[in-house]
């Protein structure tokens, strides 16, 4: 029977879609896994195991599964032996300490004594403890925003993305713990054949985040700005210069990144460059 690489991916919940939009991007052909187990991929040799997040770490190190998509806050807090291999830049969040809007409690210090609701007791004892606090930890599953409204405890740690739980809740955030995104995550022993399939998935995962974190970009300039505009856009190894039918112009294309890209576009224009087009990239070989 021929080799294949057994994926851990969140049944249902918040990493499911990005785990499964990830794969299509790859080219690999899965389904949409409803209500099953487990899929195979009918155009790469990959298998899709469905399962609830909290297990992915150990079924990855139990080699139930060889890699897994789970958030580094779980990998964390379960604390298997795994290996982090990529990020996947989903799925993103932090785990912060918050507390009462309108109470006394102000920073971390203030937390000595107190007693703190969490799904991360693993993850915020070893913080306490690096910070020198002693405070009771009171671990819950589920519903942490609401510990302190009933009276269960003084302060919260927990997840945040957009804020307004906290929001909702009349809390505020005073530490942030972790910064966490969608990781793959590995088996420690996986055989030649496995690593093998996995390099060729990775490859295409590089491949899918370059493309989202690049646009092609281009533009029309006169000739005697080409040398500053060129200066702008490094590209992949060199921007492409063609001539336009009209004396005197070209049209230069290359590849920009999207951290500074605003701030690029606004140097191109003042460098004299027109008609500019910004173009996305659907994937990125290099
Ligand atoms: O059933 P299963 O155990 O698989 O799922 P789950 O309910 O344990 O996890 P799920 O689907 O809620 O989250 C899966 C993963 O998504 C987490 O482990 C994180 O890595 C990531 N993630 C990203 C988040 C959030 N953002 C997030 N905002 N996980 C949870 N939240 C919750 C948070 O706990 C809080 O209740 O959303 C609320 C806060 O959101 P905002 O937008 O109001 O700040
Ligand atoms: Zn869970």
């Amino acid at each position: 029977m021929s080799v294949i690489l057994k994926i851990a991916v969140q049944k249902s919940g918040r990493l499911y879609e990005g785990s499964m939009h990830l794969l299509k991007e790859c080219g690999i052909e899965v389904g949409n896994g409803n209500n099953q187990l487990r899929v195979i991929s009918g155009n790469f040799p990959v298998e899709i195991f469905f399962l609830r997040d909290d297990d992915i770490p150990e079924y990855v190190q139990d080699a139930v599964a060889d890699i897994g998509f789970v958030g580094e806050n779980v990998m964390k807090e379960k604390n298997k032996s795994v290996n982090a291999i990529e990020k996947l830049e989903f799925g993103k969040c932090r785990l912060s300490i918050a507390v009462p809007k309108s109470g006394t409690l102000q920073s971390i210090n203030d937390l000595s004594g107190k007693k703190i609701a969490t799904s991360y007791p693993v993850i915020l004892s070893e913080y306490l403890e690096q910070k020198n606090i002693t405070a009771s930890i009171h671990e819950i599953s589920g519903s942490v925003e609401i510990a302190p409204r009933i009276g269960l405890a003084d302060a919260i740690c927990d997840l945040v993305s957009s804020g307004s739980t906290l929001f909702t809740n009349e809390l505020k955030e005073i530490e942030t713990i972790l910064f966490s995104e969608a990781l793959l995550i590995s088996n420690k022993n996986l055989s030649a054949e496995k690593k093998i399939i996995l390099d060729r998935l990775l490859f295409r995962i590089r491949s899918v985040k370059k493309a989202r974190n690049n646009k092609y970009v281009l533009l029309n300039a006169p000739n005697d700005k080409i040398d500053a505009i060129i200066s702008l856009l490094p590209g992949m190894k060199s921007p492409t210069i063609l001539p336009l039918a009209e004396p005197g112009w070209s049209s230069i294309h290359s590849v920009i990144n999207e951290t500074d890209f605003w701030n690029v576009i606004e140097q191109l224009k003042a460098n004299g460059a027109q008609g500019i087009l910004i173009i996305p990239i659907e994937k990125m070989i290099i």
